[in-house]
């Protein structure tokens, strides 16, 4: 099984994808530190917003085999600096959520996560459920 990390800003929906995947119940709290699943490293959206967290992003990714790069197709602004997977030495994957959300187009998305050298792009609701079954098979 690999083990994915989810990296993107404050309410992108990580934790939200995190409950998702592993069947847990919705619970709304903002992550406060680097939390450690199974599965899964689900990471504080302040830790890609500021980069004096960058290093702390980088030394917890030892403990994955996959980073994800999560943006919100709700989200006007890009948060990842381009090029921005290439400081890691791992596959690192897209993945957009909130795909349910209503009138967004993908497009910048796309290039947010392509700009920032995320390869295979997911796209993904935690609420329909849509692209969540690719995920658990691109982890296995
Ligand atoms: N429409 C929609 N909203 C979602 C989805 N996933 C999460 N949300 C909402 O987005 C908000 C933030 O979700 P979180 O999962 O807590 O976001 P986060 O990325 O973990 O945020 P931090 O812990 O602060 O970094 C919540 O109000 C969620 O209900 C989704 O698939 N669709
Ligand atoms: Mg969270």
């Amino acid at each position: 099984m690999r083990r994915i990390m989810l990296i993107g800003r404050s309410g992108c929906g990580k934790t939200t994808l995190v409950q998702a995947i592993n069947n847990l119940d919705r619970v709304h709290t903002k992550t406060q530190t680097v939390e450690f699943h199974l599965n899964m490293i689900d990471t504080p959206g302040e830790y890609i917003e500021n980069r004096l967290f960058y290093k702390a992003l980088i030394v917890t990714s030892a403990e994955c085999d996959v980073i994800a790069l999560v943006q919100s197709c709700t989200d006007k602004e890009c948060v990842f600096p381009p090029k921005f997977a290439f400081v890691f030495p791992k596959p690192v994957i897209g993945i957009i959520t909130k795909a349910d959300s209503e009138e967004v187009s993908f497009t910048d998305t796309v290039k947010c996560l392509k700009m920032s050298g995320a390869h295979n792009i997911y796209y993904t609701s935690s609420y329909t459920g849509e692209g969540i079954e690719a995920i658990r098979k691109m982890m296995e």
